[in-house]
């Protein structure tokens, strides 16, 4: 579905999975950081709502979007945390940089919920300029990071038995 047809922000809090006693890791890219600030804020706000502690919410920035990977993959690989989500924020210039690193950070967190047993949530926005990651970060369209809280609740409770 595309983000126009959804709000990211919206969900049925009776559906959302309690989070108390979970333990969160957040990389966050600082690369278009007036985007990734409110991302990583409304996922922060969105798990406390849900039952996370804040003491329990472990928040770790990284250059840009491509060390997403190596900072998710440090979180995973710690066995600290139930869910680790990953935000970021790349916007398409005028080079084809956009495309390899939006396909390097999809490979890399691809592969880390392929071979590790944490989930690794995707915060990654893609988008063409600078309105639509405003509008996906707290604007018009609502807050990815808040779906990326929900979504790590959610795999955390449907998981954590198996
Ligand atoms: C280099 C670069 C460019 C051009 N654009 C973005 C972007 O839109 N969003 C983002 O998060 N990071 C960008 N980067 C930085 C790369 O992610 C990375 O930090 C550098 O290539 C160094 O590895």
């Amino acid at each position: 579905m595309a983000t126009e047809l959804k709000n990211l922000s919206s969900y049925d809090p009776s559906k959302v999975a309690d989070g108390s006693g979970r333990k969160v890791g957040i990389v966050y890219a600082e690369w278009n950081e007036e985007i990734t600030y409110a991302l990583r804020d409304g996922a922060v706000k969105t798990l406390i709502k849900n039952g996370v502690s804040q003491s329990d919410i472990t928040l770790t920035s990284v250059p840009g979007s491509f060390e997403l990977i190596f900072g998710a993959s440090q979180m995973v690989k710690s066995g600290k945390y139930d869910a680790v989500i990953a935000i970021g924020c790349v916007i398409r210039g005028d080079t084809p940089h956009f495309d390899y690193i939006c396909e390097g950070v999809t490979a890399g967190l691809s592969r880390l919920n392929v071979e590790y047993d944490t989930p690794v949530i995707f915060g990654l926005i893609t988008t063409n300029n600078l309105q639509q990651a405003q509008e996906r970060s707290g604007g018009r369209l609502g807050n990815k990071g808040d779906e990326c809280a929900v979504t790590a609740l959610q795999m955390i409770a449907q998981f954590k038995h198996i």
